[in-house]
C-alpha cells in the first residue's frame, strides 16, 4: 500500500494515502460518516461479501476515511499494509487473540505499558496463553517450542529502555515466531521496526501520531497477508472499529508528525541535559544522553532520541508527588505524545496494577516521574522543570549521579 515509496518521509506523511476525493474533488480528505454503504444489486453485494469484489461494505470491515489512514501509515512503516483500530489496546488485543492460540506461549521484553500487562494477565493467561518477560540478552535462549511471539516496546514505557530490534528479529528468524514492536514512543519518523527485520508495527496512535491529545486510536502495520487476518479476525469478529472522525483527525495530525517529532526531540533533549545534576534528581533515562546504558543501540535505530524522558527523584513518592504539584506548563495526566507537555508518576498511574515484582524488576519505582515533552518553547519548559525540582526538598538527598537508566 506504499504507493509513493519514492518519495521522502515528510512528502509521504503529508501526500500518502490521500488525494482528491474521487466523487466530489474534496481536498481534504472527507469523513464518511456512514455505517454502511450500497453494494446496488444482489449480485454485487454477494460477490462483495465473498471477497471476489472490491468495496466498501460495512464500516466495521472498512471505510475510505480509516482507509485512508491506514494507507498514510503502512507507507510510513514501510510496511505492505496496516489496519486501524479503535484504541491501542484495541490493536493489540486483536492481535493477540487473533493469533495466539491456548497453549501458545509470548515472550515479552519489558517493561511494558501497564494496559498490554494487564491483558496478558488478566485476559490472555485464563485462556492457556503464557507469558514469559525475558532479558534481551537471554533471548535467543528462552525461546521454545511453544514460543509464538516475541513482543516488546522500544523506548519503553516508561523507564525509556532500548531494545535490540536486530537482536530480535535474528532470534525469531527461520521459526514460527513472530516479532511484534510497539512503536509507538519512537514513531515512525525516528524507528521504522521492519527495516530491522521485524514482521508487525504496532501503535498506540492516541500518542505522536495524532499528536494533538483529541483522539483515540490504534493501528497495526504489517505484511498484506498477516493484516488482512487482522482485519478479518480481530477487526471484524471482535470489533475495536474507528470511527471516520478520528480517522480524519488522524490524518491531518499525521501530516505534522516530522515537524513536531523534530521540536519534541529538541526540548526533550534540552531538558535531559539542563536537568541533569540537579541535586532533587538521582538519574536522568533519556536514550539521547551519553550516560543512558543503551545509547549507543538508540543512536543505531532511532533517528533521534524522541519526547519523552524520565526522572528518578530522590525521596521516593513523596519528592515526586512535590514535584508534581509545582509543575505549572506541564498538565498531570497520563497519555504522552501530545503537542501539550504532560507529567504523570507511573507507579500510581500507567503501571500501578503491573505486579509489584516486575515494577521493581523493571525499575519503576515511586520516585519515577515520566514526562512527555511537548513542542512548547524549549527554554519554558526547563524553566518550569527546574522550578518544581527546587521546590522538592532534598536535605537528605545523596550527591547527584548524573546517571541514566541504572541508578
Ligand atoms: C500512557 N499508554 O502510558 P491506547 N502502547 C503503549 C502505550 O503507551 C499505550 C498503549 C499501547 C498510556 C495511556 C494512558 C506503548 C498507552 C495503549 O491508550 O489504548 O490508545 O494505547 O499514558
Amino acid at each position: 500500500m506504499s504507493s509513493e515509496r519514492r518519495h521522502r518521509f515528510a512528502t509521504r506523511a503529508v501526500h500518502d494515502g490521500q488525494g482528491p476525493d474521487p466523487g466530489t474533488g474534496a481536498h481534504a480528505t472527507p469523513i464518511y460518516q456512514t455505517s454502511t454503504f450500497s453494494y446496488g444489486s444482489h449480485a454485487r453485494g454477494a460477490a462483495l461479501f465473498s471477497g471476489d469484489a472490491e468495496g466498501y461494505l460495512y464500516s466495521r470491515i472498512g471505510n475510505p476515511t480509516t482507509r485512508a489512514f491506514e494507507t498514510k501509515i503502512a507507507s510510513l512503516e514501510g510496511t505492505e499494509d496496516a489496519v486501524a483500530f479503535a484504541s491501542g489496546m484495541g490493536a493489540i488485543s486483536a492481535l493477540m487473540l487473533s493469533l495466539l492460540r491456548p497453549g501458545d506461549e509470548i515472550l515479552t521484553l519489558g517493561p511494558l505499558y501497564g494496559g498490554t500487562d494487564g491483558l496478558l494477565r488478566d485476559v490472555l493467561a485464563p485462556y492457556g496463553i503464557r507469558r514469559r518477560d525475558v532479558d534481551d540478552t537471554d533471548l535467543p535462549g528462552a525461546i521454545s517450542p511453544a514460543t509464538r511471539m516475541i513482543y516488546l516496546e522500544t523506548p519503553t514505557n516508561p523507564t525509556l529502555t532500548i531494545h535490540d530490534l536486530d537482536l530480535v528479529a535474528a532470534s525469531a528468524r527461520g521459526k514460527d515466531i513472530l516479532t511484534v514492536a510497539d512503536n509507538t514512543f519512537a514513531t515512525p519518523y525516528l524507528t521504522r521496526p521492519v527495516e530491522h527485520g521485524i514482521d508487525v508495527v504496532v501503535h498506540s496512535a492516541t500518542k505522536y501520531l495524532g499528536g494533538h491529545g483529541d483522539v483515540v486510536a490504534g493501528v497495526i502495520a504489517g505484511p498484506a497477508e498477516l493484516v488482512t487476518e487482522l482485519r478479518s479476525h480481530g477487526l471484524r469478529h471482535v470489533g475495536a472499529v474507528l470511527g471516520a472522525f478520528e480517522s480524519f483527525l488522524l490524518l491531518r495530525g499525521v501530516k505534522t508528525l516530522p515537524i513536531r517529532m523534530e521540536r519534541h526531540c529538541d526540548n526533550a533533549e534540552a531538558l535531559a541535559r539542563g536537568v541533569l545534576g540537579h541535586p532533587a534528581v538521582a538519574a536522568v533515562h533519556y536514550p539521547g544522553l551519553p550516560q543512558h546504558p543503551q545509547h549507543a543501540l538508540a543512536g543505531r535505530q532511532m533517528a533521534r532520541f524522541g519526547g519523552m524522558l524520565a526522572l528518578e527523584l530522590h525521596g521516593g513518592a513523596p519528592a515526586a508527588a512535590r514535584f508534581l504539584d509545582r509543575l505549572t506548563l506541564f498538565t498531570q495526566a497520563v497519555s504522552l505524545g501530545d503537542v501539550e507537555s504532560l507529567a504523570t508518576h507511573p507507579a500510581s498511574t500507567t503501571h500501578q496494577l503491573l505486579e509489584p515484582e516486575a515494577r521493581n524488576r523493571h525499575s519503576i519505582s515511586d520516585g519515577l516521574v515520566r514526562l512527555s515533552v511537548g513542542i512548547e518553547d524549549g527554554a519554558d519548559l526547563l524553566d518550569d522543570v527546574l522550578r518544581a525540582l527546587d521546590a522538592v526538598r532534598a536535605s537528605d538527598a545523596p550527591a547527584t549521579t548524573l546517571a541514566s537508566g541504572t541508578s
